[in-house]
């Protein structure tokens, strides 16, 4: 058995304006993911970029911020066994391209950039990720 964690979803733009967040949400339950916190945003350009900030140097960074805030996005904490690591499974690869059948970006990405979803990569960028979006308080389990 894995430890129960936390991770931060994030549906992003590209998903929303076609109306996947339900659709999005069933394969986290199926998978055992619990969405034990969620609102819906229109993320500032400044949010976006501080919580992109791992990637500013990084050529496509100010076309994802501008991605990012094109419309809004759904800021999640899902709850579960190994959390993180699964969410990153039931998400698929960065680029729907190389994403395995039946993950939401092989399903649902429009490209690298529009790809659906954002998932925490570690424990801790989770914790942080978490903290960002959410209060303890708005957070049930
Ligand atoms: P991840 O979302 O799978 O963790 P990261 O490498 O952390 O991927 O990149 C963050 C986000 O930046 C991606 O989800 C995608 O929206 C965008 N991105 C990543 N690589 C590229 C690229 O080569 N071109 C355009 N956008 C990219
Ligand atoms: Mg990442």
């Amino acid at each position: 058995m894995g430890a129960k964690e936390r991770t931060l979803s994030i549906i992003k733009p590209d998903a929303t304006r076609r109306d996947l967040t339900g659709k999005i949400n069933a394969k986290f339950e199926d998978a055992g993911l619990h969405i034990v916190a969620q609102k819906r945003l229109h993320l500032t350009e400044e949010q976006a970029g501080k919580f992109y900030e791992v990637h500013k140097e990084r050529p496509f960074f100010k076309d994802l911020v501008d991605f990012m805030i094109s419309g809004p996005v759904v800021v999640q904490v899902l709850e579960g066994e190994d959390a993180v690591a699964l969410n990153r499974k039931v998400m698929g690869a960065t680029n729907p391209a190389n994403a395995d059948p039946g993950t939401i970006r092989k399903e649902y990405a429009e490209s690298i950039e529009a790809n659906s979803v954002h998932g925490s990569d570690s424990l801790d960028n989770a914790k942080k990720e978490i903290a960002f979006f959410f209060s303890e308080t708005e957070i049930v389990g």
